[in-house]
């Protein structure tokens, strides 16, 4: 499957940049292309240059609301980040047009940390006009869920991922969600590496994207997972995962022969996998509440067999009993069993719910604020009303 990826603000354009450096190991690895371009999009000019891997112009490192903001954010406040994209959407249209292999894209997938400001405002709205201009092609949005202590510590934290998840969910084909939380819950000295973090986010779709996109019959499965199946499983709240078992590079002779404790033996390491997979998803969430999964084995061709690609559909047939699964495998890795995992159409999402009642919760304190700021501002010109002015209004 081959994406267009643009990232809004500063969380959302480092993902972006993290796709690039996986479309670079696909085509030096494996000599293919999963992305077709990348962009991104803020109204920070300090944070589009800190980018790595996204090309240095400005038709990809695109500014918005330069005007207003003078190239320096808009402090978390998402509406006006919504206002920006809205009023400066050609740009990013314009960048989007000039992409030489558009036609060949199958799916844009737009990125954004829901609790800041430009990126949390403008996903949704550039969500909405690329449908609305593309109606022939998927849109995904990838929205990153904030850390607990910023949710604790910020009302506009809550307020602004809660706004953008409705907005996003409205609009989007399918939201994937990724909770910054669960990366610190698995190692503790993630916390300040964001780099790390983002690495982890994007892994999950290296195998996903670049199994349907391989030419060479012998990196071809039984059962191809391409581009089609992909989107068919991609529907409203979905989440993502990744783990793999490690295989012994080297057979002992007699490993050879003992075919069938052999079989039992890997298909037991394709169940651990899984288990890593279904245990590391991008958001906590119950598999019962999937309607629709997919899963993509990826090992060498010789350790894959027919048996395990059914014990496995078996088991998470189980885990996920009402949802509808797709499947694929990959004969591609060395040394590892790779199981990636999609669970998506979540018709119950607590994480979501909550974030939605904290907000209404909040959503008084914030007006209140902002009554109390403007009352104070308003004193203190009441106060200087006798006092003559310099400038000739
Ligand atoms: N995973 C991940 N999360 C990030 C990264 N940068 C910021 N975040 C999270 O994203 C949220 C803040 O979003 P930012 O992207 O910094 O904000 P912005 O969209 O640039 O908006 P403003 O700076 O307010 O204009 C917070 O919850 C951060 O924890 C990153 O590189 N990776
Ligand atoms: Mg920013």
């Amino acid at each position: 499957m081959k994406i267009v990826v643009v990232g809004f603000g500063q969380c959302g354009g480092r993902i972006a940049d993290e796709f690039v450096r996986l479309n670079n190991r696909a085509r030096s690895h494996r000599g293919i292309e999963i992305v077709t371009d990348a962009f991104a999009v803020n109204t920070d000019s300090a944070d589009l240059s800190g980018l790595y891997s996204i090309r240095p112009d400005y038709k990809h490192r695109i500014l918005i609301g330069g005007r207003i903001t003078g190239g320096h954010g808009v402090g978390k406040v998402n509406e006006l980040g919504s206002e920006i994209a809205r009023e400066d959407s050609d740009k990013v249209v314009d960048a989007l047009r000039a992409n030489r292999h558009f036609t060949e894209s199958d799916a844009f997938l737009l990125c954004a940390g829901a609790g800041g400001g430009t990126g949390s405002g403008s996903l949704p709205i550039i969500t909405q006009l690329i449908k609305e201009r593309y109606a022939d092609k998927q849109v995904y949005n990838l929205v990153v869920l904030p850390f607990d202590h910023e949710e604790q510590n910020e009302e506009r934290t809550i307020y602004n991922t809660a706004t953008c998840l409705k907005s996003a969910d409205a609009v989007a084909d399918a939201v994937f969600l990724i909770d910054n939380q669960r990366y610190i819950k698995k190692d503790a000295s993630l916390r300040n590496n964001m780099a790390k973090i983002n690495a982890l986010i994007a892994e999950p779709f290296y195998n996903l994207l670049c199994a349907g996109e391989e030419k060479k019959r012998k990196h071809i499965g039984a059962k191809t997972l391409d581009a089609g199946d992909i989107m068919q499983t991609l529907s409203g709240w979905s989440v993502i995962g990744y783990g793999q078992s490690l295989l012994s590079l080297i057979k002992l002779p007699f490993e050879r022969k003992l075919n069938f404790r052999k079989k039992s033996a890997e298909t037991s390491l394709g169940i651990q996998a899984m288990d890593e997979a279904i245990s590391e998803l991008s958001l906590t969430c119950n598999p019962k509440d999937a309607n629709r999964a997919l899963y993509l084995l990826g090992a060498p061709d010789n350790e894959m067999n027919m048996e395990m690609v059914k014990e496995l559909g078996d088991y998470l047939r189980d885990i996920c009993p009402k949802a509808i699964i797709r499947n694929g495998d990959y004969p591609r890795e060395r040394g590892v069993l790779a199981l990636t995992v999609i669970l998506s159409e979540l018709d119950t999402v607590n994480k979501v719910t909550d974030l939605y009642q904290k907000s209404i919760g909040v959503l008084g304190e914030i007006k209140k604020k902002q009554e109390e700021v403007a009352s104070k501002i308003k004193y203190i010109e009441d106060a200087g009303k006798g006092v003559p002015s310099l400038l000739k209004l």
